[in-house]
Formats: structure tokens, sequence, C-alpha cells
């Protein structure tokens, strides 16, 4: 028999069990999830050590575990059994933390709560009122979190009323105590769509779920689970989109120079075994333009009232992966190198990749990019990883005519002037073929003005064509 107990968790305790995965009785493989925890920081996949079958179950959703806790006993089949620590087969200790089991929720879930709000998974059924899933209405313009009113609610109920957007501040509990249950988010949910039309005129607006529609009525379909990535940073998004009134600025840069002395560095670049994308200048220039316009390096405070300005420049940069979109943070941008940042993007996204990111990846960003300049697009507009305040989309560089010559306008003039003949050959111009840019900025509008983006992006644009820019 083989005990599979919760590893350690570092400052985590008493947290929470999200999702069992299997039942007395299933036969597992090694590395099988076992059950999913979740503290308000981490979700954690807990897989099994071994081949076996499961015999005892010590767990149900809901539970809070810590370091040690008793999982499941498995009836082991002895030589399948991973060594551990305390010798294979028998160990009652807690295994190590599996680093590719580690799934984070994006960086803005854990890089700016306020101190005290830090240290672990709420009590037993008493969550604190978050902003989750929060409705827009005067009061989101400057969300301030309740943290004194403490509501009585199952880890279910809090999914599901995350799920709906429903604050469970704002739901009547007729359970003991006031607790909030499914059937009193079902109700909120009805009498929100019923009093919606009624309150689009006020200042507070509804959102209503979704209809359910069986979509196999119109043909057939297939059903894939979101990954545990897709749904944390789903949610998180959505919750960026509703809180953050967002505007993008499109601008571009003509990136020849910069790109020819990236050719150009690109022998030196291999030698170490890298390469160098388009993404590393950018991340230097947003540093420089992040430095002069510092307002776009800032989060609001948890009041909504002041700006807290971040003197550090750790970006963070979005990373495709075959589980959904996370976002580890590259620090100290400023203190490096195009070499330095090109091995260390290099490894983290692959660790991304590998789901081998620690939770102290994904925390502490002033800024986020996000460069699909690698597959392609003309612009696109990115949402805020709130509570930052700014993101930048980078889309494929292109060729673009460029006009070299007199003005269009005198141009025209002296067309005119001739009845509209020929341009005459005293006033010669040429388009000339450019490498240009595309990038979308976008922004939380409480913070930063639209004259102060434009200016903004045209700085990065300035720095972005003239790569000895990046030097001074
Ligand atoms: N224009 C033209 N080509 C570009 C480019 C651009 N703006 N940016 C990158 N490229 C090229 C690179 O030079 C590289 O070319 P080679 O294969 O010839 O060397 C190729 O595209 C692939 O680049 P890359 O994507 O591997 O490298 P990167 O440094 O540009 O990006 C990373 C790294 C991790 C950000 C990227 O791989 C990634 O995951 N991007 C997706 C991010 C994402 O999903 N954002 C969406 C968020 S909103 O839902």
């Amino acid at each position: 028999m083989l005990e599979i107990r919760v590893p350690d968790l570092g400052d985590f305790d008493e947290v929470e069990v999200v999702e069992i995965l299997v039942a007395k009785g299933d036969r597992i493989d090694i590395d099988d999830t076992l059950v999913s925890i979740e503290s308000d920081k981490a979700t954690m996949e807990i897989p099994s050590t071994a081949v076996g079958v499961v015999v005892e179950l010590h767990v149900v959703e809901g539970d809070r575990v810590s370091e040690g806790s008793l999982l499941v006993v498995l009836d082991v089949l002895a030589a399948d059994v991973i060594t551990q620590p305390d010798g294979p087969g028998e160990s009652t200790a807690p295994s190590e933390p599996d680093p590719d089991r580690v799934m984070l929720e994006p960086a803005d879930e854990v890089s700016d709560r306020p101190a005290g709000d830090v240290s672990g998974a709420p009590s037993v059924d008493r969550v604190e009122r978050t902003d989750y899933g929060r409705e827009l209405s005067t009061e989101a313009a400057n969300p301030v979190v309740d943290r004194a009113d403490l509501i009585h609610a199952s880890p279910l109920v809090r999914r599901y009323a995350r799920e709906l957007g429903v604050p469970l501040a704002q739901t009547d509990g007729t359970g003991n105590h006031g607790r909030v249950l499914i059937d009193d988010l079902r109700r909120h949910v009805r009498g929100r769509f019923a009093g919606g039309a009624a309150e689009r005129g006020g200042s507070r607006l509804a959102i209503a779920p979704m209809p359910a529609v069986d979509h196999a009525a119109f043909g057939p379909v297939t059903e894939q689970k979101l990954t545990r990535i897709q749904k944390v940073s789903g949610s998180a998004l959505q919750r960026s989109w509703l809180n953050v009134p967002h505007v993008t600025q499109h601008d571009e840069a003509d990136v020849t120079l910069l790109e020819r002395f990236r050719r150009d560095c690109r022998e030196q670049a291999s030698e170490r075994g890298l390469k160098l994308s388009p993404l590393l200048f950018v991340m230097k220039a947003v540093v420089i333009a992040l430095n002069e316009y510092p307002s776009f390096r800032a989060s609001l405070s948890s009041e909504g009232d002041q700006l807290v300005i971040k003197e550090y420049f750790h970006l963070g940069i979005a990373v495709d992966t075959d589980q959904g979109l996370v976002v580890p943070v590259i620090r100290d941008v400023d203190r490096k190198g195009i070499f330095e940042l090109a091995s260390e993007l290099n490894a983290t996204a692959e660790r991304a990749r590998g789901r081998k990111l620690s939770p102290e990846d994904l925390k502490g960003a002033c800024f986020t990019i996000s460069s699909l300049g690698g597959i392609g697009g003309t612009a696109f507009t990115p949402i805020v990883n709130a509570p930052e305040v700014a993101i930048l989309g980078l889309s494929k560089t292109r060729v673009h005519p460029v006009w070299r010559g007199p003005s269009p306008l005198d141009l025209l003039d002296e067309r005119e002037s001739n009845g509209f003949g020929e341009a005459a050959a005293t006033a010669p111009g040429h388009f000339e073929p450019r490498l240009v840019l595309p990038f979308s900025l976008s922004y939380d509008h409480r913070v930063i003005d639209g004259a102060l983006a434009a200016r903004f992006t045209t700085r990065l644009s300035r720095l972005l064509s003239d790569p000895r820019q990046l030097l001074l």
C-alpha cells in the first residue's frame, strides 16, 4: 500500500481541494492526476507516484489540506513505484512538488494583492469579498475590496459564482448564518436578468449569462474540456475586460535599421546558441519608454484613489502553450543585455510550455508584451493584464512603401499649375520599401489618457526606428 500525501506547499497552508479526479477502485498510472488543490495564488495537480488501484480516498472537494495531509491510499504494483525520498512504495512522507504540475493564475492574480492578503487561502467556509465578476457600475470604476465583510459560501458555490460572474456579496444567502447556496445564485441571476432592462437606464449594467444552446440539435458536436490554465486565465481576462475601460492605440515603427542590426548580430548570437527575435529589442525599447512615462508601469491602489508606480522594470511576456496562455515575468529587463534576455526568454518560454513555471515566475510584472509577430496579423487589441495598466501587442513585420521626396501637397500644387499633367521632373520622388513593425497598445483609460498613450507609442516607434537610441 502507498499513502499519497500533500507535498511541501511552500508558504501555503490549509489549501482547498477543488477537484478529485479519481474514485475508489480506479486503476491509475504514474503521473495520473489524483486531486487538484488551489490556493488564492496557484493551482497544483497532485499526481500519482505509482501504478496501482485506489483503495482509500481521504478527501472530498472543498476539504482543506496542508503539507502531509493524506489524500489517497494505493494498492501498488511495486515495480512501478517512483522512488521517493524515503524509499519506494512505502513512503508516508510528502512527495516533492512536481513542477510539471504547477499551474498558476496569471500574474495579475498574484502580484498586487494588498499586504495581509498574501497569507494563503481563506479559512473554511469563509470567503472574503472579491471583485471577481464585479458588475459594471460606477463603483466598479474604482473597485474597492471590502475586506472586513466576510461571506459564508462553499468552494463549489464560490466557483459557480465566479463562472456566472455573480458577486457573492450581492447575493442574499438563505442558508445557515446567511450562507449563499447554489439556488441563491440562480435566483440572483434570474432576478438580475428580469430587472436588467429597467436597470440599464441607471448606473448599473446587469450582464445576463449566455443562454444555453443545444448545439447537437443542429448537427454532430464533440466536446473538449477547457484546461485549468484556460479556465484560470479566462476568468482573469474576463474580469479585466469588464473592470478596465480599455482603449487600444495602434502604431508602427520603421524597423529597417533595427532588422539590419539584428541580422548582423545573428552570427554572434548563434555562437552562443541563441536566436534574436525582434521581441528582445522591443523589450529594451519598452523599458526606456516606461522609464520616461511612469504611469505605464503603475497600478491603481486597492482603494482606486492613487497610483502605485513600480520603480522596477519587470516585463510579463505572454507565452502561447498547448494548455493555454501564460504570462511569465522577465525581471530587471533594464539591467540585462540582449543576449542575456534572449537566453532567459527562451528558457522561460520552454519552462512555460513544459508546465514547469513556479509561482514566482508569474509575479510582479509592471507591464506586459504579447507578441504575435512570429505568427501573423496586422493589429489586434490585447487585454490589459490587470492590475497592470497597459499591454503592448506586436504584430508581424511587413514591407511597407514609404514616400521619399517632396510633400504630396507640393506635388499636387505643381500638377495643378501644369494643368493636371505629369509631375515636373524637378520634383522627383520615389517610394522606398521599408520594414515596418505594427504594434498595438491597450491601456486602462482611468489611468492613462489618449494623448499620453499616443506620446508613448510615438516614443516607442522612434526608439525602434533607430537602434542606436536603445544604447543611450
Ligand atoms: N515580425 C516578423 N517576424 C517575427 C516577429 C515580428 N514581429 N516576431 C518574431 N518573429 C519571427 C522570429 O524572428 C522567429 O523567426 P525565425 O524562426 O526565422 O528565427 C519566428 O518569428 C518565431 O518567433 P518566436 O515566436 O519563436 O519568438 P519571439 O521571441 O518573437 O516570441 C514568445 C516568443 C514566447 C512570446 C512566442 O513564442 C509566443 O508564445 N507568442 C504568442 C503570445 C500570445 O499567444 N499572445 C497572445 C495573447 S492575447 O491572447
